[in-house]
């Protein structure tokens, strides 16, 4: 079925992709944004609201898991990003150090698992559930914005990928930054509402907003019962 067109039930407009030129990004589904002791329990539970956070961002775990299980029996790519960071910190921009620093969770400080967003640490693992296949990219970032100082769009652009999938956390930081990257290199994209998540619920349904009202700015939104049953029949054929 190479090259075949399938229709992705999308807001406010379909979007027809070839899966072989769509990728499903996977962002930040790491151990520091969605477990206690993590970089993002230590941040909310400065504001009381660390459990809370933690429940919100497991959310779209289930809906992901179905979302790449589907795309891989389709032979989709699979892309994951990671925010971490050198050990010496010598990649921890000043603007972020410090935010870190005020708000509770200082980037490289001791938590009661790692290193708070330490590349190699367990903060920087992708969750047990999500687990990347061999050959998978795992592309770690220092900033919020997936194309920002990585090889995202060469990996992207040499396998003539021009139609993007997101799926992660959080949405309104590192999957809206990602997003806008990918917009501004002109890649359609579409957000599938359920496998994302931020830590306070309002601000996820924020962007959605702005997603159904700008979606000539934002891309479109959709879910992961769309993109299974729009994927479904292309990965029943390639099984
Ligand atoms: C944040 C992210 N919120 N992955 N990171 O610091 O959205």
């Amino acid at each position: 079925m190479s090259g075949d067109l399938i229709t992705l039930g999308a807001e406010p407009w379909d979007l027809e992709l070839d899966p072989d030129r769509t990728a499903v990004l996977v962002i930040d589904m790491q151990n520091d944004f969605t477990l206690p002791g993590g970089y993002c329990h230590q941040y909310m539970s400065a504001k009381g609201l660390g459990d809370q956070a933690i429940e919100t961002l497991r959310e779209p775990i289930e809906p992901i898991a179905r979302v790449i299980e589907t795309a891989r029996t389709a032979d989709m790519t699979v892309i994951y990003t990671i925010e971490s960071h050198w050990a010496d910190l010598s990649d921890a921009a000043p603007p972020k150090m410090d935010g870190t620093v005020k708000v509770g969770a200082p980037i490289g400080a001791q938590g009661p698992h790692g290193r708070n967003l330490i590349r190699g640490d367990w903060g920087t693992d992708v969750i047990d559930e999500l687990k990347p296949m061999p050959g998978e990219h795992v592309l770690h970032k220092a900033g919020k914005g997936g194309f920002v100082a990585t090889d995202l769009d060469l990996i992207l652009r040499s396998r003539g990928i021009t139609h993007l999938v997101f799926t992660g956390i959080t949405t309104d930081c590192c999957v809206l930054f990602t997003r806008q990257g990918a917009y501004d290199r002109g890649y359609h994209t579409v957000q599938l509402e359920d496998c994302c998540a931020a830590s306070l619920k309002e601000n996820h349904d924020a962007i959605f907003n702005m997603i159904r009202t700008h979606p000539e700015a934002f891309g479109l939104m959709s879910n992961s019962e769309s993109f299974v049953r729009a994927l479904e029949p292309v990965a029943a054929a390639r099984v």
